[in-house]
């Protein structure tokens, strides 16, 4: 039997640019710096679950989060500018080219942005802590909600709920008025309304694909040409993503993308602390194609390798 394998297969679990100094690097993706106001992103094919990277990476991931940040970045552009300079690394500068095997398909070059200290995060459904802090306190980031609600619940409008990143390493909901404290009252109204715009034209559209945005994460910031929108946007790792056909409030949604994932470190009763675990092949391709059919429902395109 002859074993193929294509490019597509390969998965990239960490990035290796001993020439680039690396600007910042979270649980899944990466970033260097590539020139004083360019830096270039990185969408690895790792994954988290319950807080903490997996051993065994998920093929095409990194693609599809970055296929997904491009396809939304245009969608949007005449919402918000972003700081996309390009995803071709045929027109990446000459340093970057010897990656080209590595970067194709999964990394963008992007303008440098003074990046804002808040996560800009918008709800059109209750889940996650906003449904912890509601059923504590009947309000979420200061913001009243009314009574009775239940888990996953539609709200009456979509709620703009900040967060700022706390010492623990988790992130903490706080109050506009609070947000206000951090980047000032007339950024403070810009980042918020450019969220609630930005977030009601994307789940209004994705809805029309059958996909629920419950809920999503946005970072803008600040550069020679205004406020950008920045890092990757509504992808399954920023975003809840629910099949509209199976919504049904009351409960807890099952994930789109990470259900497998999930369901099998349960499966192993897994303690949720270090060492997290490899997955086994099955777990790994059923993850990637959702992956790639959340791409593909989303901009009824197949897959591009980049
Ligand atoms: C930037 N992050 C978040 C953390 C990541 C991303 N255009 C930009 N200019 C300056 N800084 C950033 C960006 C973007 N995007 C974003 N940190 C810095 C972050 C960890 C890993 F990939």
């Amino acid at each position: 039997m002859t074993q193929v394998t294509n490019s597509a297969d390969s998965i990239l679990l960490r990035t290796d640019f001993p020439d680039l100094e690396l600007h910042a690097s979270g649980k899944v993706r990466d970033v260097y710096c590539v020139a004083s106001d360019r830096l270039l992103f990185v969408a690895t094919d790792r994954i988290s679950a319950f807080d903490y990277v997996l051993a065994s990476g998920i093929p095409a991931k990194g693609r599809v989060l970055t296929q997904l940040s491009l396809f939304w970045f245009d969608f949007l552009k005449d919402v918000v500018p972003n700081h996309l300079i390009t995803a071709d690394v045929n027109q990446y500068p000459e340093p970057l080219k010897k990656y080209a095997a590595d970067l194709r398909g999964r990394s963008m070059l992007v303008t440098r942005a003074n990046m804002y200290p808040v996560e800009c995060v918008v709800r059109g459904y209750l889940s996650g802590s906003g449904w912890k802090e509601y059923q504590k306190t009947g309000a979420v980031c200061g913001i009243k909600l009314p009574a009775g609600l239940k888990e996953s619940d539609k709200l009456p409008e979509p709620i703009f709920t900040p967060s700022t990143k706390a010492a623990s390493g988790h992130d903490e909901n706080i109050s506009f008025d609070e947000m206000v404290k951090h980047v000032g009252k007339v950024d403070s109204v810009k980042l918020r309304d450019l969220t609630l715009g930005v977030y009601q034209k994307a789940a209004d559209y994705a809805l029309t694909k059958g996909i629920i945005i419950a809920d999503t994460k946005f970072e803008f910031g600040q550069t020679a040409n205004g406020i950008v929108l920045a890092d990757e946007v509504l992808t399954p790792d920023s975003s809840r993503f629910w099949p509209a056909e199976s919504y049904a409030p009351g409960k807890a949604q099952f994930s789109y993308d990470k259900q497998y994932v999930r369901d099998y470190l349960e499966e192993i009763h897994w303690e949720k602390k270090p060492p997290a675990p490899a997955l086994p092949e099955l777990v790994q391709k059923n993850t990637s194609a959702k992956y790639v059919e959340a791409y593909r429902t989303l901009t009824g395109q197949e897959l591009p390798l980049g």
